[in-house]
């Protein structure tokens, strides 16, 4: 059985300490030990009260999330809180470090609470899809009342203790040793003869909520505004008006556990839940050790100072990190700035960060006009346009003027890193750093590595963008990395469905009714339709060389219709709204582009806008992982979620595959390969491979 819980005795008081290294979740030998424990403590005549605690920096992080899904060993968790619940003898829980999910709810059923000011308490259950399932929509509303214990389970968010105590969930915030403030807490209460405190006994707190639907209503208005399609936040609702209107505290755990139940097999919960691992698992490298040395990066550069350069260095005066930011002249380099302050100006205005926050993010940002200054930085990344023959030459200089062993890194989006290394002669320390626009806000960063990069300027580079709060996945140094390349399979569908018979926006209700926040034309518009038909004429390409897909949009740009930025694209924009409404001109002129390229019109079902999106995007994922570009298909998942919207109620698109079955996707591309030809729809070897071993995605996962 995995974890422990130790048992000693202090004077009059048992200590229990779960140690289920790193976070102490509630593994099946916690959840023994735990039992046992208090068993001890209750027969032990010379104790008279038990104090709870973790090693390490947790308390306890929850329930054993990889538990979820097969069968439980040991003692149930309610049987331990049972046990605990009817304890005669108090118990005090200190909170050493998070009490997450589990955690907290363990420590709701304990009498009294005691936290260092630097743990953490948080119910974050929600994000993976569950809801708290030993108590805690029951104790925590008694505890706190209904309207603001729903506030925090929704959220899922952790608190500082300070925060907690003023909330009412801690009852005593300690500095310094926590276990010898938590045994003398106890020793008073026993001092005082305090009686035990039971929360699922009281009922102060939620008496005023009963029969009052107002609670309800407003966290029901907030999850449709929040949390649209996800089926966990109305179940805790539910939970929560058990506990406020059941009639007693038994009743609502009734409730409780099945909703609980229903949560857990809920498809959403495993996706989550998948998600989590992933999450932890894209930062592990197989052939780079944990310990690797990373290169202490104290200051940053940037160059340029446009939207992603002044995006990216925004990441960096957030984490606090001084930089500078270079650009060729005066005036770019003050509207960069201005940018960067009115962007912080309009978070200020929004109550995210205060005017003194402002000022001290603003002061860590140094602009300049000269290379030079960015030679004392140890991380440099370039951020201008894609041209290769541009970043080539920015190499070069920057080789120059930095300090010897400073890192380089290029935000390209899919131009050949190994060349931009080789025009420096320092090829080992370059490496790609793609960020995502808007760069302060996108969680991804694709870290590439060129056949040049040391494990040290990989390592380094993963480091550094979890310390400036992006999450890093890993890709290969090939043309679109992970994201873009696969990207395109599923935009270049969308192009020719609609000459098909579908219109533009059917195809991208069905793409945001699947739970992608834009669909493919939609994003089309927000680019900017300009951009491709510019680099086209500019190429000198032929207007009868031009792919049928390509030219609705094409013809749309020559007719003035850019997007977003001029209120006219596939969509019209009402000035200053970004809500662009559908336009029957737009559909007349694709129409008009079927009808020249001889394609007779036919109505396309939603189900087969779908599959032909999103299937060719799994078979091009597919490739992207038997070429080795990604290094599991979790990195997939992970990269699609965070830099394109994909759903993570769905787990990524190599989770939703494995759920559709790859015998059906397969069988579909060669439908849909037999009908239309042409590259899109030839099956990836290592798809056929997976259907005939009648194998998923995720078993590479676990190879
Ligand atoms: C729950 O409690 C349900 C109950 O209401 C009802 C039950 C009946 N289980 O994140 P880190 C692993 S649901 C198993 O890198 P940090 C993690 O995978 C649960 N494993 O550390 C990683 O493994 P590896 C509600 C877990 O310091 C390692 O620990 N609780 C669990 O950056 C280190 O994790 C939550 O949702 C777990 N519960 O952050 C809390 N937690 O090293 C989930 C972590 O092999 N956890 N691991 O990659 C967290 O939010 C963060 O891990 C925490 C620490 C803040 C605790």
């Amino acid at each position: 059985m995995k974890g422990t819980v130790h048992y000693e005795v202090r004077g009059n008081v048992a200590l229990l300490t779960v140690d289920n290294p790193p976070v102490n979740p509630l593994s099946s030998g916690v959840r023994a030990g735990l039992h046992e424990g208090i068993n001890k403590a209750l027969a032990d005549a010379a104790v008279q009260a038990v104090v709870l605690t973790g090693a390490g920096r947790a308390f306890i992080a929850g329930a054993d999330i990889s538990e979820f899904g097969g069968a439980p060993k040991g003692p149930g968790l309610a049987e331990c809180l049972h046990n605990m619940e009817y304890s005669t003898k108090p118990i005090v829980a200190a909170l050493n470090g998070t009490a997450f999910g589990g955690g907290l709810e363990v420590a709701l059923c304990c009498d009294y609470r005691v936290a260092l000011p630097a743990a953490q308490v948080g119910l974050p259950e929600v994000k993976l899809g569950l809801l708290p399932g030993a108590g805690g929509t029951q104790r925590l509303p008694r505890l706190i009342g209904a309207e603001k214990a729903l506030k925090f389970m929704l959220s899922g968010d952790g608190i500082p203790a300070p925060q907690a105590k003023i909330l009412g969930i801690v009852d005593a915030v300690i500095e310094g040793d926590i276990v010898a403030g938590a045994v003398k807490f106890a020793q008073d209460l026993i001092g005082r003869g305090s009686p035990t405190r039971k929360i699922r006994n009281e009922t102060k707190m939620i008496d005023p909520d009963r029969g009052n639907q107002n609670v309800f209503v407003e966290a029901r208005q907030q999850v449709a505004r929040t949390m649209r399609g996800r089926f966990a936040p109305e179940m805790i609702i539910q939970c929560v008006e058990a506990a406020v209107n059941a009639g007693n505290f038994d009743a609502g755990i009734v409730v409780e556990q099945e909703r609980f139940g229903q949560c857990l097999r809920h498809p959403q919960r495993e996706a989550l839940i998948h998600i989590f691992f992933s999450e932890r698992e894209v930062a592990k490298i197989p052939d780079i050790a944990k310990d690797t040395p990373l290169l202490d990066v104290k200051t940053a550069g940037v160059v340029g100072c446009g939207t992603m350069g002044g995006g990216i260095t925004m990441c960096f005066a957030n984490a606090g990190i001084p930089v500078t930011v270079l650009e060729m002249t005066e005036e770019a380099l003050t509207r960069g700035l201005g940018v960067i302050k009115r962007n912080y100006d309009i978070q200020a205005q929004r109550g995210r960060m205060s005017a003194e926050d402002v000022d001290k993010r603003m002061a860590l940002i140094t602009g300049t006009l000269k290379y030079e200054d960015l030679g004392k930085a140890d991380l440099i990344i370039e951020a201008v346009y894609e041209n290769l023959e541009l970043k080539k030459e920015i190499f070069t200089k920057l080789d120059g003027v930095t300090k010897a062993g400073a890192m380089l890194a290029s935000n390209t989006s899919g131009l050949d890193v190994d060349q931009i290394a080789m025009a420096t002669k320092r090829p080992e320390l370059v490496c790609g750093m793609h960020f995502f626009s808007p760069a302060n806000i996108m969680r991804l960063l694709e870290v590439v590595r060129s056949k040049h990069s040391s494990k040290t300027t990989i390592a380094t580079a993963m480091a550094i963008g979890k310390k400036i709060g992006k999450i890093a996945v890993l890709s290969g140094n090939a043309p679109g990395f992970i994201g873009n390349r696969i990207l395109g399979a599923y935009t270049r569908q969308a192009a020719e469905i609609i000459l098909q018979g579908a219109t533009p926006y059917q195809v991208d209700n069905v793409i945001q009714g699947f739970g992608l926040p834009m669909g493919p034309f939609r994003m089309n518009d927000l680019v900017g339709l300009d951009l491709g038909w510019r680099a086209r004429k500019l190429n000198g390409v032929k207007v009868e060389d031009i792919p049928p897909a390509q030219r609705v949009a094409d013809r749309l740009a020559e007719m003035g219709r850019y997007g977003q930025k001029n209120n006219r694209g596939f969509y019209i924009y009402p000035e200053g709204s970004r809500a662009g409404t559908p336009d029957p001109e737009v559909v007349q002129i694709v129409e008009a582009v079927s009808a020249e390229a001889g394609i007779r019109r036919r109505p396309v079902s939603d189900e087969e806008v779908l599959k032909r999106c999103f299937y060719p995007l799994v078979n091009e994922a597919a490739k992207v992982l038997e070429e080795g570009i990604a290094l599991r298909p979790c990195d997939i998942d992970i990269t699609y979620i965070n830099g394109y919207g994909f759903p993570d109620t769905v787990g990524g698109p190599m989770h939703w595959a494995d759920k559709q079955g790859l015998a059906n996707i397969l069988a579909d591309l060669k439908k849909f390969d037999a009908e239309y030809g042409g590259t899109a729809f030839k099956p990836a070897k290592l798809l056929e491979k997976l259907v005939a071993e009648g194998k998923t995605f995720n078993s590479l996962q676990q190879g």
